[in-house]
Formats: structure tokens, C-alpha cells, sequence
């Protein structure tokens, strides 16, 4: 043993734990699509927990704690979705999770979370059985699709007074769910579905607009995600499908203007992340956002913000009641579930199954070829009671 080594271990000794603690990593890892079609609203998801881990490095590091971001790359894809999460839960710095953006992923993979109490704050997941299973360690501070569904039928039949709609679904449980929602609410408010079709085509949609020919929706829902439903619309418009297009917040990227190009003019979505003009308490981020990343934050990236602040009021919390010592995964998601945290989307506080006690939901339209829109309708609401 050299002499470094052995005068090491006696300050050790003598400062106990404080040393220790300078040693001690703690990890929040980020999980969502950074490569393929997705990765746009994945990458916002990455960059808005890094923004967050990077603001609170410095006051960890005076507490003796070195605060890390883990990216992950789960490729919108449930099987590797699942391989992350179970290296994640493998390594012992890991103390919270933030993601996943497919509720297709999330479901899956929060299996693996739960059986190693390993706390996920969700800041896209809208599908109801995200939170529906009630597990201690799963929690989302957006909104749900059986509030998301409702609220686009309302806008679309109520109040653009359309009657007949054809519904597609991207096949997965994210847009299966929310295209099921939409249909309940758009029939019980007195409009015809005249079809709800699942597909998984992404670059051809000949077959599906000589239904519309057929069909004649006056409103065309699509429950999916912009990389699919970009391509879908901009092929309707060139083939002279007029019927209004209105899908939920898969939708809500820039990257869906650029697909569908002029076609994108008109076009509604509903999200539960919206415009950063619609929070007060974003300007900041934003600004601060773009100087360090050089874009704009979009959708979800002020989400995931929010989400890593979550997991970093809990630790700092649990940090300062046991000074030095590394949080326990268990502590994390206590400390979670009680959080009063004022976010820049507003105060972020969880009920018993992990849903955010008030969420926002917003209609947008594309009046422009430009992202993002202009908000046109917003509904706050409490979370169903299932
Ligand atoms: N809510 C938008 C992301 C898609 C999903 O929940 O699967």
C-alpha cells in the first residue's frame, strides 16, 4: 500500500462518513428513444432531465454527492426498453428514473423498476395502465389518455361540429388506447365512426385513403406518433382528403411539420405538454434551455425537467434528513409519492396511484407551417379515479 493510499484511509477514519460521502455517485438515468423515427420528442425528454441534473450538480457536490445523468436509448422499442431497464436496476447508483416516452415501453419496463423499488417519473407516458397498476414506484406528471381522447372528440364533434369520423390507431397501447378514448366520447356525443382501423404502415397510405374516399369522414382521428402521422396526413392532402386531422400529442414535434409539410396547415392535435408559452414559469427555462443546447425546448423536454426536478427534491430532501448517507430506492419513491414540488408546469403533486392530482390538457392547430401552433382550447383536470 503507497503512502497516498494509507494517509487516505486514516483521514477516512477520522472524517467518517463526511469522506465517504464525497466518494458517493448518485445516478438518475433518462430512458427514451434517442435513435430511429422517435427521436426527436426522445432526444427533448434527454436534454430537459440533463438541463436539470446540470443545475443541481454543484449544490450535491457541496453536500458530498456527485450528481450524474445516465442516457438511455430504449429505440421506442418494449424489448429493448426492457434489456435498459434491467441493467439500470443492476447498477446501485441508479436511484431514479426518468421516462420512459412510449407507454408501450414504460409498461414493460416498470415491471423491471418495480421489482427493485427503483422510483420512474414519467414525463410522457399517457396511457392509463402506466398508473392504473398502482405501483409505489410509478408515477407521470402528465396527463392520461382516457382524459386526452375526450377532450379531442369534445373539440372535434362539439365544437367543430363534425359528424362522421374515421379513427386509425398506430397499433400500439399508447395509440390504440387514446383512439379508443376518442371513439367512446365522439359516439356518445352523437357522431358516426365510421371506422377505426389499426396500422402499423409508415410510408404508404394508398389503401387507407380509398377507404376515406369511401367512407367520408368529415374528421380523420389519428391516435399514434408524428413520424407516422406526418406522412399519413401530407398523403391525404395529396390526394385531396379534406376532412379535418386531428391526433393526440405523438403528434406534438416539430418534426411532424416537417414531414407533412404545407399539409400540416389546419391540422389539430391535442397534448398534454403544451406550448412553452402556456407556462409562466418556463420563460426562464427556455431561454436558458436554448443558450446551452442551441434549440428550442419542444413538448416534452419542460416535462422531463419537471420529472428530474421531482427526483432531485426527493434526494436533496432525503440527503439533507441523513446527511452522507446514499439514499435507499425505497426512501426515493416515499419521498416521491409526498413531493409538493413547484415545477415550471405548475405545483406537481401525485395521488395515491401516481397520477399527478391536476394535469392540463391542450388543443393546438397549426396555422402556420410552423411548430408550435396556437393553443386554442385548455382544460385542466384531476385524474380519473379508476
Ligand atoms: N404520450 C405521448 C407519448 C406516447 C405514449 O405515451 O406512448
Amino acid at each position: 500500500m503507497n503512502t497516498i493510499r494509507i494517509v487516505s484511509l486514516v483521514v477516512a477514519g477520522v472524517l467518517g462518513v463526511q469522506l465517504a460521502g464525497a466518494e458517493q455517485t448518485i445516478k438518475i438515468a433518462s430512458s427514451s428513444p434517442l435513435s430511429g423515427a422517435q427521436a426527436a420528442l426522445g432526444e427533448m425528454i434527454k436534454l430537459g432531465a440533463q438541463f436539470a441534473v446540470e443545475e443541481a450538480q454543484s449544490a450535491f457536490a457541496a453536500n458530498g454527492f456527485k450528481l450524474e445523468l445516465a442516457a438511455q436509448d430504449d429505440q421506442a422499442s418494449p424489448d429493448v426498453g426492457v434489456a435498459v431497464a434491467k441493467r439500470l436496476v443492476n447498477d446501485a447508483q441508479i436511484l431514479g428514473i426518468v421516462g420512459h416516452f412510449n407507454s408501450g415501453v414504460a409498461i414493460p419496463a416498470s415491471e423491471v423498476y418495480k421489482d427493485y423499488d427503483l422510483c420512474m417519473v414519467s414525463p410522457a407516458n399517457t396511457n392509463p395502465k402506466v398508473t392504473s397498476r398502482r405501483y409505489a414506484n410509478v408515477n407521470r406528471v402528465c396527463g392520461r389518455d382516457d382524459v386526452q381522447g375526450p377532450v379531442g372528440a369534445e373539440f372535434a364533434i362539439a365544437g367543430l361540429k363534425s359528424k362522421r369520423a374515421l379513427v386509425i390507431n398506430d397499433k400500439t397501447a399508447y395509440g390504440q388506447g387514446v383512439a379508443e378514448a376518442f371513439k367512446q366520447k365522439a359516439t356518445a356525443l352523437g357522431a358516426t365512426v365510421v371506422g377505426f382501423v389499426g396500422t402499423e404502415e409508415k410510408a404508404n397510405f394508398q389503401s387507407l385513403i380509398l377507404q376515406m374516399k369511401v367512407l367520408k369522414p368529415d374528421v380523420v382521428y389519428f391516435g399514434g406518433i408524428y413520424d407516422q402521422g406526418g406522412v399519413l396526413l401530407k398523403q391525404m392532402r395529396e390526394k385531396s382528403i379534406a376532412a379535418t386531422f386531428m391526433g393526440p400529442d405523438g403528434l406534438d414535434s416539430s418534426e411532424f411539420v416537417r414531414i407533412a409539410q404545407g399539409a400540416a396547415v389546419g391540422a389539430y392535435y391535442t397534448t398534454v405538454a403544451g406550448p412553452v408559452d402556456q407556462y409562466p414559469a418556463a420563460a426562464a427555462f427556455a431561454k436558458a434551455f436554448a443558450a446551452r443546447f442551441q434549440r428550442q425546448p419542444e413538448s416534452f423536454a419542460l416535462y422531463a425537467y419537471d420529472s428530474a426536478n421531482v427526483l432531485i427534491a426527493a434526494l436533496k430532501e432525503l440527503t439533507r434528513q441523513a446527511p452522507g448517507k446514499l439514499p435507499t430506492r425505497v426512501d426515493v419513491c416515499t419521498a416521491v409519492r409526498q413531493i409538493r414540488h413547484p415545477g415550471i408546469t405548475g405545483l406537481i403533486e401525485f395521488d395515491g396511484k401516481g397520477d399527478r392530482k391536476k394535469s392540463d390538457y391542450y388543443v393546438v392547430q397549426l396555422k402556420e407551417p410552423a411548430y408550435p401552433g396556437s393553443t386554442v382550447k385548455v382544460i385542466s383536470a384531476e385524474p380519473p379515479t379508476e
